[in-house]
């Protein structure tokens, strides 16, 4: 039977502070469903367990991930914004998709390498099996469309996979969900070292712009952004800084690729990178005054958790039931 309303699920985690990265590639593409889609925006804080945390931040980073959110154009009433922790189905399914994902399925995904690469000392179990926890993120609310930045496809796929399995060995269970990438910013790459993707765990400060960051800072990172040998502000392959600036640009002005080469015909780096960084300071302005405000009243977004998590449950509980009548557990 087709559904009316279409669902849409998203995460952020709260592991550090999120960047321009996040929001471009994710945070504001998520108010494009708000009107005519069923939606749920969760700030994931199990996922972020999977690195190890600092109890006092991941708790400040989980309200402020929440402001941000709602800073950045969710209107609570129009969304469902929850912490996932809020809402034990997701631990629960998680733990039974576990037992429908091959360990070859879950080696073969490059954030779990390149994340063990990084956290060598700690490549706990967590780190291994986060696809599956997010396949249940998703599947718990009959997902029909998941906002991502590229780097989460890998997940989204498998995602769809442990989906169509499950279907197959019981009967229609979980809608099959589809990905929604916004092409022209699915990857905004580090200011420091254009051919990496900007990463708020990035432990270089002038890599990464911060969607809270100062106009100062601001103007100061995208100064110092690593460009090349070259001056003309051109997009292409070999010309992975000025690409990703113009990608930037492009993104908080509407100006198409071609009117920022000609905007900038003959006129060198300097300035366009101070053109990228007043667009980007002027963009995020009042994104800052609105956190800002939010969270000077830390009993609101208790009272938006505790809303979101009572309307998640809602539709989680029962998906969660009808996954324990299928694998044959007593009601
Ligand atoms: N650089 C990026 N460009 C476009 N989209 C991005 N996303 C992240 N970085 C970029 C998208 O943001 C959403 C939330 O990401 P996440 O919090 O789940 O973690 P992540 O993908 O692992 O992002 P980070 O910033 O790199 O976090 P850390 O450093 O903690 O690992 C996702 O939709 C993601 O695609």
């Amino acid at each position: 039977m087709e559904k009316e309303i279409k669902t849409v699920f998203s995460g952020v985690q709260p592991s550090g502070n999120l960047t321009i990265g996040n929001y471009l590639g994710a945070i504001k593409n998520f108010s494009r469903f708000s009107e005519d889609y069923r939606t749920f925006y969760s700030v994931v804080d199990m996922h972020a367990i999977t690195v190890r945390q600092v109890p006092a931040e991941l708790r400040k980073r989980t309200y402020e991930t929440l402001a941000l959110y709602m800073a950045c154009g969710l209107d609570e009433k129009k969304n469902t914004l929850f912490v996932q922790s809020h809402v034990p189905e997701h631990a629960e399914l998680g733990w039974v998709l576990n037992c429908y994902t091959m360990f070859g399925e879950l080696s073969r995904m490059t954030q779990f390498k390149d994340k063990s690469a990084k956290h060598a000392q700690n490549i706990n179990a967590g780190l291994f099996t986060y696809p599956t926890l997010m396949a249940a993120d998703i599947l718990l609310y009959g997902t029909d469309v998941v906002p991502v930045g590229i780097d989460q496809k890998q997940h989204l796929e498998l995602a769809r996979d442990i989906a169509i399995r499950f279907n197959q060995t019981y009967s229609e269970t979980f809608t099959v969900p589809e990905g929604y990438i916004h092409t022209d910013t699915m990857k905004i790459m580090s200011l420091a070292e254009p051919t990496a993707k900007m990463s708020k765990s990035d432990t270089n400060p002038n890599a990464v712009v911060y969607i809270l960051d100062s106009k100062d800072d601001i103007l100061r990172k995208f100064k110092r952004a690593v460009t090349d040998s070259d001056s003309s502000v051109h997009f292409s392959e070999d010309k992975p800084g000025v690409s990703n600036l113009m990608t930037i640009y492009s993104a908080f002005t509407g100006k198409s690729l071609d009117d920022i080469e000609r905007e900038f015909d003959g006129r060198g780096y300097g300035d366009f990178k101070l053109a990228v960084g007043e667009a980007c300071a002027d963009g995020l302005a009042t994104v800052r005054d609105e956190f800002a405000r939010l969270m000077a009243d830390k009993a609101y977004l208790e009272q938006v958790m505790k809303n979101g998590a009572e309307s998640a449950h809602r539709v989680a509980f029962k998906m969660m039931s009808k996954v324990k009548r299928k694998i044959g557990f007593v009601n």
